[in-house]
Formats: C-alpha cells, sequence, structure tokens
C-alpha cells in the first residue's frame, strides 16, 4: 500500500490553490499512520488530521458524546478528532477538508473547499462551498456529505431527517446522514459480517472505478488544511 507514496502521478492528482505541495505529500503520508502526521502536525500546524479509519476492527459505533469529544484506538491508530474540535478549527480559519481513500491500491481524493463545521447547537452541520476531484470516482464522494447543511447523527441522537430507520444505528456508526437513504457510503462503518461490505450501503461499487468491483475501502483518511489566502 506503499508504492504510490513514490508515484509521481500522484503529484497530478492534487493542484488546489491554496495548499502547497508539501501539505499534499503530509496528506499521503498521512495514510501511514496517526502518529506519523502528529508528528508532522507538531512542525506544521496548517495540517490537521481528524479521521482515521483503516481497521475493519474499530467500530465507530459510538455515542454523540463520543463523537463530540473525539475517541481513538491506540495503538490500532483508528480514530475520530472530536465534533468540537473540528468546529472551532474549521470556525478560526477557512479550510478545505481532504478526503483519501484507498481502495485496491488506487487512491482517490477529494477537496471540500470551505469546510465548515457548525457548533453543537446546530448540531455539527457541516457546510462547504465546491469540490476539486480529478476523476468521476473521486467525484462520488462528495456525495457523502450531501449538498445542504447535513447534520451529524449517532445512534442515540438521530438527526438523519429519516423517518423509517436509525441510519447511525443501521449503518453502524456516527455520520452526516440524510433523507431519503441515510448515505451512499460508510467511511466510518464497519465492514458488514455476513459480506464483504460495510453496514447499510447497497453496494461498494461506490468507490470503484471501471471495471466495476465491490471492494471495500482499505483506507479512509480526513485532513483539514488550513487556507493559505
Ligand atoms: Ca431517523
Amino acid at each position: 500500500m506503499t508504492s504510490f507514496l513514490s508515484d509521481p502521478a500522484m503529484d497530478n492528482t492534487v493542484s488546489q490553490p491554496g495548499i502547497s505541495h508539501a501539505h499534499q505529500h503530509l496528506c499521503l503520508r498521512g495514510w501511514l499512520g496517526r502518529r506519523q502526521v502528529r508528528e508532522n502536525h507538531g512542525s506544521d500546524p496548517a495540517l490537521t488530521q481528524i479521521q482515521l479509519k483503516v481497521n475493519a476492527n474499530t467500530s465507530f459505533n459510538k455515542t454523540w458524546q463520543d463523537f463530540k469529544n473525539g475517541f481513538d484506538f491506540s495503538p490500532q491508530e483508528d480514530f475520530w478528532l472530536g465534533n468540537e474540535k473540528i468546529h472551532y478549527i474549521t470556525a478560526s480559519k477557512a479550510h478545505t477538508l481532504v478526503v483519501s481513500v484507498v481502495v485496491d491500491d488506487a487512491v482517490h481524493q477529494l477537496y471540500m473547499y470551505d469546510f465548515f463545521m457548525a457548533n453543537e447547537t446546530a448540531d455539527f452541520a457541516v457546510t462547504y462551498t465546491e469540490t476539486f476531484s480529478n476523476s468521476s470516482v473521486e467525484s462520488y464522494l462528495g456525495s457523502c456529505w450531501g449538498n445542504d447543511s447535513i447534520k451529524f447523527s449517532t445512534y442515540d441522537l438521530d438527526n438523519d431527517g429519516v423517518m423509517s430507520t436509525n441510519c447511525a444505528s443501521e449503518f453502524g456508526a456516527g455520520w452526516w446522514y440524510q433523507a431519503p437513504n441515510c448515505s451512499a457510503c460508510n467511511p466510518n462503518g464497519d465492514i458488514d459480517p455476513n459480506q464483504t461490505e460495510r453496514l447499510g450501503i447497497p453496494s461498494e461499487n461506490f468507490w470503484n472505478a471501471a471495471p466495476i468491483n465491490t471492494s471495500s475501502p482499505d483506507l479512509v483518511s480526513m485532513a483539514l488544511f488550513r487556507n493559505l489566502s
């Protein structure tokens, strides 16, 4: 899974104005593990890793309070920074959220400009102004967040707007779910014990380029980059 780090083609995948080349590589290195990102973060306050899901056995099916405060699975490395911290970071300066997904050694990245998470009173709803991606596969990632101030939900606090179900319970993870189908993807979710796909979703085709296969992501990483301008 490390071969892409030396792949020059990766340099072409990210050309977002306001994000330096060094930051892009920090994001790439972030896939290798949270600890390394923490070290980078120490000398580079413009980068903040907010999520990592690489271990199928670390359940993100946690409470509202857990997601508010953050949690981690050290030494397995999976973690959620915490919604309150994410709110304060994105409220303090304009940030871009970079979502990185590795599926069958293929790397996909989505950039979400001016990513903002509201406070708890507003149920940690997120907004962003536009997205950037290099492929249709990556653009699908945008549908994970919807497009209109989607509120956060956990199994013990249902803000999803779907009357027929509790999306967080069904998907086994806290996330920004919305009507009518909760979400097209499940980045924080566990693998369904009866299938090879993550809980809740109808198909893992979501993550994959043609030819279509049904592999689940090997890694999902989310990092905030402070806008330079
Ligand atoms: Ca519901």
